[in-house]
């Protein structure tokens, strides 16, 4: 047969690029560009094109693997399915329902149906223990909006294609293409910004890719809640706060105001190092633009203050009249009403349960995944025994890696959805082998909200799978039967469950045909905020609308503002400019303790060719042997004796990992940047051969340290000294 061209879309990251792939007797050739999508226009970046190899990976798992002394072995489903079932529902007897737990990783949120059978699972089967990359990723931003809308899933994105001024905060678009935004060619739409006569100002410790591009302010790591503090301390002294748009959208104005008095540039200096002048003409700047979008991503995210921060970005926003503004903070319209649902429903929020350990609320029916360590090896009612990972790499991407991976090895069971032996199921007594997002349809549920001109796409599978991989839903649901729970019919779901029952009575096939994610997306869709409301509505979105538009559809120019009232669940109807939580903190925010044994601050950055820890091992991703590097001033460097390349070993109060420098002005002096995700020993061959350290070996999971308000992990701004290696003392496995 010859070769088929087939529109589809990358899921690796959040532009959700539009690709074209080759496909020949049911193998993948090639990934390109697809130059007909209407926004990512014929780009696409080495990752998304590097899934080839992903995809054709010879060390893919694609049969299910057992754990046996010597090694994993290969397993029929069947036989997996039903040992995992009696072994689970011996544990259940003998430990309860809350012995048994699941994390979620990043790349599962690029899967609705993984995604939807996950929650309906939890709800279902009662699961408490249940932990994803988001305490290391975005949680906080959930908690913040959870304070100041009353709604956890309202997120504002930047109007990037009305704003005259970004603001932007630990944030480097140009290298992660956009996060908590979804922009395909992102780098044009900031470039634009200026070329239109505005602003774009970067907020980072790094002179990175963009801020090399726009104005830079080199903050020190985890000085942000101080600049945020004191940007809105000067725009209160000034007389800059926009008191017409206050007065429309906002309680807790006054507290805000007296909580932030004591935040003076002069007075966080200090902490930010900057030039208290500088944030005074920033906070003008700001507060007389004609429109401006504040926006923060993971390096606001992932320091000790991250809820805080997150809400201050906002609060910010709305302070300055920017909130649901043209050019602002803007409320993008979800593809199917999750969050409505949710609210009225109670399905998922936050702080309706607390951990065992700790006592940290739940995020969205999560708990800190940094917690997971002591879940499993502190004994108790409710400890876990029993884990399930899918599409994740805790072992990697959580702090202190090793606690987690020796306790690992203390589960009575462990089973992981994977494409790879990763370096957290080579401890598995199975693994289960996952489809890639070309061997499933998708429709990007949860990114339409995000997008400043809201687009969406519906893909058909574009290969059939590989060996006998399967659909993470299809594995969930063989799990749930096992142990006797359908997903999403019992508790706050039971609603669900019923009309599930109705859907079932009514599907050719009668009772014994299980609801299918495609048909429940079709209905969520179809019922939804952009939906054909079954003919009602003659432009509406239904599957069968979005199959024939197979490069995606544009949904509207750009997002529409004032929406605010329908976005606020707050019985007052108002943003809360002054929640308890958030006046507590600005009340008792103290300059972190310095420590004369650690003097500099390490934190995190992301690579073009990198994907947090699992693209390692495509082999065009790894040309011209990449290794990882830990940038540093040269000042720095110099006072530690340690030349440009050579291996320096970095010690934190929690470990220590070598890797080699590379000598850069763009560090503010003081800081050394260092990318996560090295330091293979999964299954993966040229992952393992690539070497490095595990940054996250440098950082805690005590308890102290672990963000309280939604459980972050702390995985910048950790404090260090650096020392040069003696050859002698350095072995192949540690990185150089
Ligand atoms: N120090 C430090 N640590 C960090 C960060 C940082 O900035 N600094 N960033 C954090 C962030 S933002 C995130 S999101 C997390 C990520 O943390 P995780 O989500 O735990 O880890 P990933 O590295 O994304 O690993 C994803 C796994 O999913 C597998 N996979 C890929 N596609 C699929 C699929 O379609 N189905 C299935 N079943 N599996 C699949 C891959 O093989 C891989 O094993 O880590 C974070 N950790
Ligand atoms: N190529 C590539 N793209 C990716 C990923 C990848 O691994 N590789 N990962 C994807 C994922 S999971 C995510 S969540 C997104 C993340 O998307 P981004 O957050 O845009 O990605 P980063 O490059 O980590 O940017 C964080 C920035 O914060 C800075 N920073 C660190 N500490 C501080 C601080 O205390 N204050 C301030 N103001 N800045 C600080 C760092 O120097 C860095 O430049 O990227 C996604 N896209
Ligand atoms: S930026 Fe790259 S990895 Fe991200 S969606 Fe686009 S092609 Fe895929
Ligand atoms: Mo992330």
């Amino acid at each position: 047969m010859s070769p088929r061209e087939i529109p589809t879309y990358c899921r690796i990251c959040e532009p959700l690029c539009g690709l074209i792939a080759t496909v020949e007797d049911g193998k993948l050739l090639q990934l390109r560009a697809d130059k007909e999508h209407p926004l990512s226009r014929g780009n696409a970046c080495p990752k998304g094109i590097a899934f080839t190899a992903v995809q054709n990976d010879p060390d893919r798992v694609l049969y299910p693997l057992r754990r046996t002394a010597t090694g994993f072995e290969r397993v029929g489903w069947d036989e997996a399915l039903d040992d995992i079932g009696a072994r689970l529902r011996g544990i259940m007897r003998e430990h309860g329902r809350e012995s048994l737990g699941w994390y979620f990783g990043n790349p599962s949120s690029f899967s609705y149906s993984h995604t939807l059978w996950i929650v309906g699972f939890q709800l279902a089967a009662g699961l408490r223990h249940v932990y994803s990359a988001g305490s290391q990723d975005v949680n906080n931003r959930f908690v913040a909006s959870h304070l100041l809308y009353g709604s956890l899933t309202s997120v504002p994105v930047p109007d990037l294609d009305r704003t005259e001024f970004l603001l932007m905060l630990g944030a480097n678009p140009v290298v992660s293409h956009g996060s908590v935004i979804s922009v395909p060619r992102i780098r044009e739409k900031l470039t634009a910004i200026t070329k239109r006569g505005g602003r774009v100002v970067v907020v980072d410790p790094r002179r990175t890719e963009t801020a090399r591009l726009f104005e830079h302010v080199g903050i020190r790591p985890d000085g942000d809640a101080w600049l945020l503090a004191s940007l809105l301390q000067v725009i209160f002294a000034e007389g800059l706060e926009d008191t017409e748009a206050l007065r429309r959208q906002a309680a807790g104005v006054r507290e805000l105001r007296a909580a932030v008095a004591r935040f003076t540039p002069e007075a966080t200096a200090e902490v930010t190092g900057l030039d208290p002048d500088r944030v005074r003409i920033l906070a003008r700047d700001l507060a007389t633009a004609g429109s401006a979008a504040v926006y923060g991503r993971t390096g606001t995210c992932l320091g000790r203050h991250a809820t805080l921060v997150a809400f201050l970005i906002d609060a910010l926003a709305v302070v300055t009249g920017n909130l649901d503004a043209p050019g602002g903070s803007v409320f993008g319209k979800e593809l199917v009403a999750v969050s409505e649902l949710n609210a009225r429903l109670g399905l998922i929020g936050y702080g309706k349960s607390r951990s065992r350990i700790g006592d940290f609320p739940d995020v969205l029916g999560t708990f800190p995944a940094a917690i997971m360590a002591k879940e499993i090896t502190t004994p108790g009612p409710g400890q876990l025994r029993a884990l399930f990972t899918s599409a994740g790499n805790p072992a990697s991407s959580v702090p202190n890696p090793r606690e987690l991976s020796t306790a690992l090895d203390q589960l009575d069971l462990f089973v992981s959805i994977d494409l790879y032996v990763n370096d957290t199921n080579r401890k598995a007594d199975y693994i289960l082998p996952a489809t890639t997002f070309l061997e499933r349809d998708d429709i990007p549920l949860p990114f339409a909200a995000l997008s400043p001109t809201p687009y969406t796409q519906y893909t058909e599978r574009v290969l059939e799978p590989a060996g006998e991989a399967r659909e993470e839903w299809q594995i969930i649901d063989a799990l749930a039967t096992r142990i006797g729970v359908t997903p999403f019919t019992a508790g706050p779901a039971r609603p669900l469950g019923r009309l599930f029952s109705t859907l079932r009575r009514k599907l050719p096939g009668g009772s014994t045909l299980r609801p299918t994610p495609t048909l429940l997306v079709d209905l969520a869709l179809r019922t939804g905020p952009y939906g054909d409301r079954f003919g009602l509505r003659r432009d509406g979105l239904s599957l069968a609308k979005l199959r024939r538009h197979p490069h995606g559809l544009v949904l509207s120019d750009s997002i529409p503002t004032g929406v605010l009232r329908k976005v606020v669940q707050h019985k007052d109807n108002r943003v809360h400019l002054a929640p308890p939580e958030i006046t507590a903190e600005l009340t008792t925010l103290t300059a972190p303790p310095t420590d004369p044994s650690y003097p500099l601050r390490v934190i995190g950055m992301r690579e073009l060719k990198s994907h947090n820890s699992w693209m390692h091992n495509a082999e065009p991703l790894m040309r011209g042997s990449r290794r990882q590097q830990a940038r540093i001033h040269p000042k720095d460097a110099a006072a530690a004796n340690i030349p440009d390349g050579a291996p320096c070993r970095i010690t934190s109060p929690h470990g220590s990992i070598t890797v080699p420098i590379l000598l850069t002005e763009d560090m503010t002096p003081g800081t050394i940047a260092i990318p996560h995700g090295w330091g293979h020993r999964g299954g993966w061959h040229l992952a393992n051969a690539a070497g490095g350290a595990n940054v996250n070996d440098l950082t805690s999971t005590n308890l102290e340290d672990i963000e309280r308000l939604a459980g972050m992990s702390n995985l910048n701004g950790i404090p260090v000294r650096i020392e040069p290696v003696v050859l002698a003392e350095h072995r192949p496995d540690q990185a150089v």
